[in-house]
């Protein structure tokens, strides 16, 4: 891993539902030390919590339906602002052209990760994902089972299925992406930060991520790596 720190690095991760966005942002997270931003995770959090934005947020979720762009971006930007001088990696922010263009008035990025995966491969595994929704950890039962069924590696706290990973849910999500999230990647193709990687699994396109990373950004957590 390469060594020197010189610059804050400021990247989103976009992607279908399913994509892999936070399995993959965790080994980033892992290897590069950014700071992991979730929006869903982050309505998932508030949802648990039954706060009043939570529970608005669950009325769109639930239907596999975009939160709306108001709401998102007041959320996001709070986050941002409060994280002060680190590296971040936003995962499911932005996901409308508003709201892209809300975060470059706001915080510019550097560089947009795209993950391009068949949708036919995503219905297949979201079926066998389960969810530790205090932390986000997220267990596939063919791909990375947890230890013990049913229970998060870490914590030892049950694991659950989420709300929006019912078939007809995922169907939903996959349409709103085609629709409102798409024209997102034209956003960043055309201001020269977005970089594809296609491909059917994870462990087939994390290292052409990592040797992107690796090439484009030396990181904070380099200094572990001495
Ligand atoms: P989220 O939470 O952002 P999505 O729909 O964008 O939700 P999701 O479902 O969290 O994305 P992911 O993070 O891309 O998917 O994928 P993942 O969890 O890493 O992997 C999916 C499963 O596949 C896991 O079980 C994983 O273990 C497994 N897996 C990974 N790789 C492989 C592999 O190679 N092989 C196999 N077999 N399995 C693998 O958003 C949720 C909702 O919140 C709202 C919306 O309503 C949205 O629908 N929302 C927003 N609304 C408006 N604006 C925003 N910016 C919003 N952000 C969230
Ligand atoms: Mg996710």
């Amino acid at each position: 891993m390469p060594g020197n720190i010189s610059k804050i690095v400021k990247a989103i991760i976009i992607g279908a539902p399913g994509s892999g966005k936070g399995t993959i942002s965790s080994r980033i997270v892992k290897d590069f030390g950014m700071k992991h931003l979730s929006s869903g995770d982050m309505l998932r959090g508030q949802i648990l919590q039954k706060t009043e934005a939570g529970l608005n947020a669950k009325k769109y979720t639930d239907k596999g339906d975009l939160v709306p762009d108001e709401i998102m971006v007041k959320l996001i930007l709070n986050e941002i602002h409060s994280l002060g001088n680190v590296s971040w990696l936003l995962d499911g922010f932005p996901r409308t052209v508003a709201q892209a263009i809300d975060l470059h008035k706001s915080e510019p990025v550097n560089m947009v990760i795209s993950l391009n995966v068949p949708f036919e491969v995503i219905i297949d595994r979201i079926k066998g994902r389960w969810t530790h929704l205090p932390s986000g950890r997220v267990y596939n039962t063919e791909f990375n089972p947890p230890k013990t069924p049913g229970i998060d590696d870490v914590t030892g706290e049950p694991l659950v299925q989420r709300d929006d990973d019912k078939p007809e849910t995922v169907r939903q999500r996959l349409e709103t992406y085609n629709r409102q999230t798409k024209p997102v990647l034209e956003y960043y193709k055309n201001m020269h930060l977005l970089t594809e990687f296609k491909g059917k699994y994870t462990n087939e396109i994390w290292p052409r991520v990592r040797e992107f990373l690796s090439t484009q950004m030396i990181t904070v957590s380099s200094i572990d790596y001495k």
